[in-house]
């Protein structure tokens, strides 16, 4: 070994093939998968910052060859998904936030994604990193892949992650084993393996949530962070972060520790957040990274939902921060 380069890179691709050995009986189907996904998550990091370019450069609203005008991110992540998944031949149904309906693909695809192929992209402009967010299921035994293979509780995912689109593309997935995250080497264009095993810590006193909807929380909900901000036993006040874009201060809560919430309130009695494709992934993630994920009362990943756009409140975090939290809404 030169020592001088690291000659020994795991790529994505790498990773998933050498985790798909230790599953018995699994197929290159999902490798397949991961490959169409992570070719989904390079186009969209290339034109959020293309967009981002063409914005600075005051050519808002510039049209393309053919005279379109310039899409809105959304629907460019969405179609640039979608299109991936058709490609891939391995997938039957695609929910996204941006469809109103699911997706049937014809073919013998085994797979099942859901996804919010931007999340978070309202803050695209002040330059806040943006995310994709998905899970995926197998088609059940037997079905051909309707809605019905997608409306299924959290712990029937095989997988689940999201792509951040900051300064770089970072990839954080679980496919069942702990929680790996992986950093896109433009110059290489591979997702390289940089954050392995991760783990989130049991405690933190951070907490993230949207104080501007203090006023439409319930009682206990308002009493919980009242007791971060003015703790009784003399300790010291959290600290608050929150950022607005799921990925970004869900990443943070991962890397850091703390809690995030989007807690139900008087405005929306199911919170703001989707289960299918924010809440089970993070959900998925937090629980695999050591942490916790509920809906305010139960595991929201036992949550069987009955409508693929389902709201669900949503408290993730450090185990010993979500603990507490749940201990305060009895
Ligand atoms: P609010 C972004 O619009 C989003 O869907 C999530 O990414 C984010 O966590 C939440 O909504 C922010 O909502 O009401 O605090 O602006």
């Amino acid at each position: 070994m030169s020592g001088l380069v690291e000659t020994d890179i795991v790529t994505l691709s790498r990773f998933i093939l050498a985790e798909q050995s230790k599953v018995p009986g699994a197929s290159g189907e999902f490798t397949l998968l991961l490959n169409s996904l992570q070719f989904a998550f390079k186009s969209i990091a290339y034109n959020i910052r293309r967009a981002t370019l063409i914005n600075l450069m005051g050519l808002a609203g510039a049209s393309n060859s053919t005279g379109d005008d310039q899409k809105k991110l959304d629907v460019i992540g969405d179609e640039i998904f979608i299109n991936a998944m058709r490609a891939s031949k391995n997938v039957k149904v695609v929910v996204s936030e941006e469809q109103e309906d699911p997706i049937l693909f014809s073919g013998n695809g085994r797979y099942c994604v859901v996804c919010d192929p931007i999340d978070g992209s309202s803050n695209l402009d002040a330059g806040v990193s943006v995310g994709t967010i998905f899970g995926i299921y197998r088609v059940k035994e037997g079905s051909e892949g309707t809605v019905d293979d997608v409306l299924r509780p959290g712990t029937e995912m095989v997988a689940a992650g999201y792509t951040m689109y900051g300064a770089s593309a970072n990839l954080v997935l679980t496919t069942g084993s702990g929680v790996n995250g992986f950093t896109l080497d433009n110059s290489l264009g591979e997702f390289i393996l940089t954050h392995p095993n991760m783990k989130i810590p049991n405690k933190r006193s951070i907490y993230s949530v949207n104080e501007g909807n203090s006023q439409y929380w319930d009682e206990k909900t308002r009493g919980y962070f009242e007791s971060l901000k003015f703790p009784k036993d003399g300790s010291k006040p959290y600290s608050a972060r929150y950022i607005g874009s799921m990925v970004a201060d869900v990443h943070r809560t991962l890397l850091y520790g703390g809690m995030f919430a989007y807690p139900a309130d008087s405005k929306s009695k199911n919170g703001k957040l989707r289960i299918l494709y924010e809440g089970f992934p993070m959900a998925f993630l937090m629980e695999q990274a050591g942490g916790l994920a509920t809906d305010g009362k139960r595991r929201m990943m036992e949550i069987v939902p009955t409508t693929i756009h389902q709201r669900t409140p949503v408290w993730l975090g450090s185990k010993g921060e979500i603990e507490k939290a749940m201990e305060a809404l009895k």
